[in-house]
């Protein structure tokens, strides 16, 4: 596996960067860094345009078009770990002053465009572009290029690139949003993809542009997702790309390295193991994490939820600080990196500031998606101010989350949505989807195995068994609960995951607590019913203790993911022997 390639900006004397890691956290690595500084593009401001374009001086800056809809803030950490300062656009001249512009898009189309349009910067973006002057768009920034989209429409796009950005087709069995690592046909010279070879890249999204003969020229790779769609354009400096290379780890990197400096030399290719050629199998390290009894946030690890050593004392287990963890599961190889705070259901999550810190930390240094889940609620703290689920959200966005993870709030969600029918658009989950879009949303389920003589003994779905209960029951149905597991409620995982998916969730990560920390293996019968009964990815959870319990979940169900914990954190097994036994046994997987 390729650790980071590049050394992080902390070694990089930038004057007035307030750029810091905690100094447990060393991701520093061998590539030099000269290459960073060797930019010296001249702009040439096209004639008949009205603000004349006056270059930054410095050249290690670049200017980020971030039109404060949602979560831009792994495109700065990703920019300021290559050495690289920002400069935020705050009026439209500073896009035309930009000696190199970075637009990430998020949230969805239509607001973008509503935003763009009333900060008078639609216009401005068209002319920058049409000048050719360098610009990078991210996601929905690519997708702004085209001529409209159907998120939420038609609704009118920037209109340089002929095109309808439209949804994915679940129809055809294939999981939508599209998450994931995913490969890219190079159909031209794209100078910032020169170092990719034939890697895998971070995706995430519900809706794309598809080639036609009218962009054709635009084009410099597509992936294929049941269909082939546009990953990423070129036309002289104008790049944009659908996938994140914020999220793509040194691969990314490398991507945005290219942009900013299109002079660097590449000075080590990555050892190429097998060629990218379809959406991979993510291995997913979970971090538990909870304030012991000491007041340290550290990370825990229960038997079927038991965090508590089996000592006289009773402390909580410690398996290490969350960010060293983090980091270090980064550069063995891990696909994404998910924190639950477990005791976030009785905790005020934003009275957590070790929390929010330890995310702000991680994603400073974490080039791959990160999940947080725990408390995210309504809330009315001891001063009676009341904080929406919305709001808590927010914040670990801000802090650095790609992704949130609802786990208790959202089994009431979907116990009153299949009792009423009705969507209320008030659950934390809708709203949150809205937002900041389905993608961003996942379901944490933890559900426990109650096995039955007759499957019809319960109104929830029920499956046969492989192995079966302590009295011969060869049924069980899985009940979710709440409050990390203490609380049994009314609702069958099945019944709580078709719920979840139409409430607005755009993933689910599937628990069990009959197997968490037992090293058996995943609870096979509980994944296949859940994976099957979806369209959204789903993230196997619980239980993993060899890498042959991967490749076993991989190969019996359809699961997008296989998380794990415990073996990661005691080192019985390392990321990179799971990734290499998987690629023995012909599973797609990101190296
Ligand atoms: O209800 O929205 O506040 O969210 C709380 C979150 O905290 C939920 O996602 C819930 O799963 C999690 N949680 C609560 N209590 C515990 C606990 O362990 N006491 N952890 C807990 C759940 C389960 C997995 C674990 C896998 C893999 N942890 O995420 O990491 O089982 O473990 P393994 O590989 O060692 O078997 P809310």
């Amino acid at each position: 596996m390729e650790a980071a390639t590049f050394a992080s900006a902390k070694q990089i004397p930038t004057a007035g960067s307030s750029y810091s890691t905690p100094s447990s956290l060393n991701v520093s690595g061998s590539h030099s860094l000269q290459c960073l500084w060797r930019i010296s593009r001249k702009l040439k401001p096209s004639k008949g345009f009205s603000i004349r374009a006056s270059s930054v001086d410095d050249d290690s800056v670049v200017t980020l078009l971030d039109y404060g809809a949602g979560n831009v803030r792994s495109v700065r950490n990703a920019i300021r770990f290559l050495g690289f300062d920002i400069k935020d656009v705050q009026t439209p001249e500073d896009i035309m002053n930009a000696k190199r512009l970075i637009f990430p898009g998020v949230g969805a189309f239509a607001a973008a465009m509503d935003v763009l349009n009333k900060k008078e910067m639609a216009e401005v973006l068209c002319a920058y572009i049409k000048q050719d002057r360098p610009f990078l768009g991210i996601c929905l920034g690519l997708q702004l290029l085209f001529e409209s989209s159907e998120e939420n429409g038609p609704v009118k796009g920037l209109g340089l690139i002929p095109g309808v950005v439209g949804r994915f087709d679940s129809s055809n069995g294939f999981r939508v949003p599209h998450i994931g690592w995913n490969a890219l046909q190079i159909t031209k010279d794209s100078q910032i993809l020169d170092d990719i070879g034939s890697r895998h890249v971070y995706f995430v999204h519900s809706y794309r542009a598809m080639p036609s003969d009218d962009n054709r020229d635009w084009i410099s790779s597509t992936c294929n997702y049941g269909e082939n769609f546009i990953a990423s354009v070129r036309r002289g400096n104008i790049h944009a790309v659908q996938f994140h290379p914020e999220k793509s780890g040194d691969v990314g990197l490398s991507i945005l390295r290219r942009f900013l400096d299109p002079k660097c030399e590449i000075t080590k290719k990555p050892p190429v193991h097998r060629k990218a050629s379809k959406l991979a199998k993510r291995v997913i390290a979970c971090l538990d994490v909870r304030t012991n009894d000491k007041g340290d946030l550290v990370v825990t690890k229960g038997d079927q939820y038991n965090v508590r050593e089996h000592t006289k004392e009773n402390e909580v287990r410690n398996l290490g600080k969350p960010v060293d963890l983090a980091g270090q599961y980064y550069l063995d190889g891990a696909d994404e990196v998910s924190f639950l705070n477990i005791t976030g259901f009785r905790d005020f999550p934003l009275g957590d500031l070790p929390m929010l810190q330890v995310l702000r930390y991680t994603s400073e240094n974490v080039f791959v998606p990160s999940t947080v889940g725990g408390g995210i609620r309504d809330f009315t703290d001891g001063t009676g101010r009341y904080y929406s689920s919305l709001e808590v959200a927010s914040e670990y966005f801000r802090s650095g989350a790609d992704k949130v993870s609802i786990g208790s709030d959202a089994v009431y969600a979907a116990e009153e949505y299949s009792k009423t029918g009705v969507k209320t658009g008030k659950s934390s989950l809708e709203q949150i989807s809205k937002v900041y879009g389905n993608q961003a949303v996942v379901v944490s389920i933890d559900p426990r195995r109650v096995y039955l003589k007759d499957p019809d003994d319960v109104e929830f779905k029920a499956v046969r068994v492989r192995n079966p209960g302590p009295n011969g029951e060869e049924y069980a149905w899985y009940q979710c609960t709440v409050n990390g597991g203490r609380e049994g409620r009314p609702i069958g995982a099945y019944e709580l995951a078709k719920a979840v998916e139409d409430l607005g969730a755009g993933e689910i990560l599937l628990n069990c607590i009959d197997c968490d920390g037992q090293g058996k293996g995943f609870d096979i019968d509980l994944i296949k019913l859940i994976s099957d009964a979806v369209s959204i990815p789903v993230i196997a959870s619980s239980g993993a203790g060899a890498v042959e319990h991967f490749s076993e979940v991989f190969f019996e169900t359809n699961t997008s993911a296989a998380l794990a914990a415990g073996i990661f954190h005691r080192k019985e097994v390392a990321i990179q022997s799971v990734k290499e036994h998987l690629l023995k046994a012909g599973i797609e997987i990101r190296m």
